[in-house]
């Protein structure tokens, strides 16, 4: 008999007979787990509504869950976490491979053994006293070909009920590791499919915190923070750092983009990915309620996913696109009935708010929302604006992407969506433009690479610092850049049918600081416009640094925006650029001779093209 049996004997939190898996390697897997992390119960996850009342009774009863007002937010609770730990910490973050050229100068690199042995020494009995939960995970629709499995262990119950809600999660996500694991035994296939992620509160201590990669072993350990995306492990660790290292290797994508479906008043939609940097308004874009006139006129947004997709290519040579996540983890700061109604209305019950502050009617408030002042702050104090914002700049909220009233019937398709465009984008105060278009792939592909945007409260650290954030994946992408790009290139082959690729920037400021464009709903001027370009219906001009529209090529009517300007947003400023482009140019040296020469020799033309 399977000596891990023995672990599976305790109660659980339902005080029901506990579970193990019907696959050994699991089981092996979970008993090693808890013979290093002494956990005092174990619980197979399997995502059922009791399992979840019985989690949130618990933590509703110790604090970790605070009821909010019962009749404005049904089935919500506020979470305040602990005060210094409150966003991704990416100086803790590494990437774990034999090899450290492999992880590149993008990510802080360990050696796997080294790492191993540190963040075991973290783990020895830190579950003592508490209940070790057993978390699987699909990442994708249960029955697509494009999902992948992974098992979080946990001791965080805060993590759960989140997990419940971000993937689909517990015996159906089981069922598929074991119909996996039991073929490949059947083939003689050594080695697991799905990813192991081992995570632990611990004490919350900073100086004991690790979020720690191992690409080839598909395993992740993460211990000291209960913060998203240090803990949730299904999202960034392993739907983007361990992804796009899978990715790579099986030539498809895993990129920190949304996706959303424009729908003509023809009734034709098509999708687009977008990736901006994290609280750069990726969940907005995915959410947008077309302006009025466009409403009446028949056009339609369908939200597919707001953070991660995962492209690969179809029969047809198109890309096709499925959101991993079931869930959406946003950014509440902002948020309100004028910048994102979808979203407020998908929050309104069965929501998990952290960090946001409370009225003295319970319900959940932030900066933005509407004119009240709150009672009490995100660290449950009176709220006094001397302290700072009443709802952190990073509090989120968690909710089932299934009460978004755009979701789109398609997210759940197997097979993904064909994607028309490809967007990347930054927050730019100045030189770059409301929207430019790449001449081919290669050129998309430099643009991503260059991507640029001030720092948000998304990660600690100093915010509103310009740094390279190429694809929106500098914090995300598990392996060297250069070989990232490289990748990206090699898409580009004869027979594909690849999407168009844009450059947007809706942040740009005027002389006193305010931001030049409305943004939100109005951005969806800016969509048409590409999508006019995808069909070639569009005027555009070319420009060293890609095709650009003039006032009169964009349907700006009601938008709101004065000539001066919409001159100053789509304005080219060929000096500017052959500075950016020059330092570009620096930074892809960086990477040394891994950087692919095909994309040198792109900054190269643009550089001379600037220059003439
Ligand atoms: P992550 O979840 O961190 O990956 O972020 P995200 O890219 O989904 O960001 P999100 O859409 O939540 O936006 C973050 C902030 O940017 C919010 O405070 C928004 O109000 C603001 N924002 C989003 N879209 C726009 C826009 O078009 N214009 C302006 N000015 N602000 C925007
Ligand atoms: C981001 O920071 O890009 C997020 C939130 O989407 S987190 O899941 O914490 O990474
Ligand atoms: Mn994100």
């Amino acid at each position: 008999m399977n000596a891990a049996v023995d672990v599976f004997k305790g109660n659980d939190v339902a005080g029901k007979e506990a579970a193990g898996s019907r696959l050994e390697s699991l089981n092996a897997w979970v008993a090693q787990v808890v013979a290093l992390t002494q956990p005092d119960q174990v619980h197979w996850c399997d995502g059922s509504e009791s399992e979840h009342a019985n989690l949130v009774a618990a933590m509703q009863a110790d604090g970790t869950l605070l009821p909010l007002n019962r009749e404005t937010h049904p089935h919500s609770w506020l979470h305040r976490s602990h005060p210094g730990d409150v966003a991704r910490v990416e100086h803790l973050t590494f990437v774990c491979t034999p090899d450290r050229d492999e992880a590149g100068p993008n990510n802080h690199w360990m050696d796997p053994v080294a790492a191993h042995a540190k963040m075991d020494a973290l783990f020895a009995g830190c579950m003592r006293g508490r209940t070790l939960y057993v978390v699987p995970y699909c990442m994708g629709p249960i029955d697509s070909p494009l999902a992948r499995c992974g098992v979080e262990i946990t001791d965080s119950p805060y993590v759960v009920v989140n997990m419940r809600l971000m993937t689909r999660m517990g015996a159906p996500a089981l069922a598929r590791i074991e119909r996996e694991g039991l073929d490949r035994a059947v083939r003689g296939q050594a080695g697991d499919t799905y990813v192991k992620g081992l995570h632990s509160t611990g004490d919350l201590d900073p100086e004991r915190r690790f979020i720690m990669h191992f690409p080839h072993e598909l395993t992740i350990k993460s211990f000291g923070s209960g913060y998203g995306g240090n803990a949730l492990l299904g999202k960034k660790c392993h739907a983007l750092r361990i992804a796009s290292h899978q990715a790579r290797q099986e030539g498809w994508l895993a990129e920190h983009m949304l996706i959303v479906g424009i729908e003509n008043p023809h009734g034709q939609t098509h999708y687009i990915a977008a990736a901006f940097p994290s609280a750069c308004g990726k969940t907005n874009l995915a959410m947008l309620i077309p302006p009025e006139g466009y409403r009446q006129a028949g056009w339609k947004v369908w939200t597919v996913g707001d953070d991660i997709c995962w492209m690969r290519r179809g029969q047809d040579g198109r890309l096709y696109a499925i959101n991993p996540e079931a869930g959406f983890f946003g950014v509440a700061p902002g948020t309100s009935d004028s910048s994102n109604p979808n979203a407020l209305a998908t929050i309104s019950h069965h929501t998990i708010f952290t960090n946001v502050a409370v009225t003295d009617d319970q319900e959940p408030w932030w900066e933005g929302l509407d004119g009240r002042t709150p009672a009490l702050d995100w660290q449950g104090r009176p709220y006094s604006p001397e302290q700072g914002p009443a709802a952190h700049p990073n509090s989120r909220f968690t909710v089932s992407a299934r009460q978004c009233p755009s979701y789109s019937a398609r997210a759940e398709d197997p097979q993904g969506v064909p994607i028309s465009a490809i967007v990347f984008g930054g927050r730019r105060a100045s030189l770059v433009p409301l929207v430019m278009q790449a001449r081919d792939w290669t050129h998309g592909v430099l643009m991503g690479a260059a991507m640029g945007s001030e720092t948000t409260a998304a990660a600690t650290g100093a915010v509103g610092v310009m740094r390279r954030d190429p694809m929106a994946m500098k914090p995300f992408c598990g392996y060297n850049f250069a070989d990232y790009f490289a990748h990206w290139l090699s898409f580009d082959t004869a027979d594909a049918r690849l999407p168009e690729v844009f450059h947007v920037n809706w942040f740009r400021k005027d002389a006193d600081g305010k931001f030049l464009w409305p943004g939100f709903g109005e951005n969806l001027r800016v969509l048409q416009w590409m999508l006019a370009r995808v069909e070639g219906r569009a005027r555009a001009t070319e420009t060293p640094v890609g095709w650009l529209p003039t006032a009169d090529d964009l349907e700006l009517e009601g938008a709101g925006v004065s000539a001066a300007a919409m001159a100053e947003l789509l304005q080219f400023d060929p000096e500017g650029w052959r500075e950016e482009v020059e330092a570009l140019g620096a930074y892809l040296d960086e990477f040394g001779e891994r950087m692919p020469p095909t994309l040198k020799a792109e900054q190269q033309r643009i550089l001379r093209a600037l220059s003439e």
